[in-house]
């Protein structure tokens, strides 16, 4: 699994730190959206699933995301 983090522009409010936590949560666990940072981080499998698709999906409701980082977590 890695754990990535991504930026998030576009979120104004709880809604949409919600909308964008749904969006995510499609792909990934561990969801944690911090509307405050415009902050997300989230457990994903890359063998499964292509950070980039997660980070297009944020996109597709609205918002800006984009990579941040990624680590490897055991
Ligand atoms: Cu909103």
């Amino acid at each position: 699994m890695e754990r990535a983090t991504l930026t998030i522009n576009g979120m104004h409010c709880a809604g949409c730190a919600k909308s964008a936590k749904e969006a995510i949560e499609r792909f990934a666990g561990g969801v944690v959206v911090d509307l405050e940072n415009k902050i997300a981080s989230f457990d994903y499998d890359p063998q499964k699933i292509n950070i980039e698709r997660i980070r297009a999906a944020i996109d597709d409701i609205g918002f800006e995301a984009d990579v941040y980082k990624t680590a490897q977590v055991s």
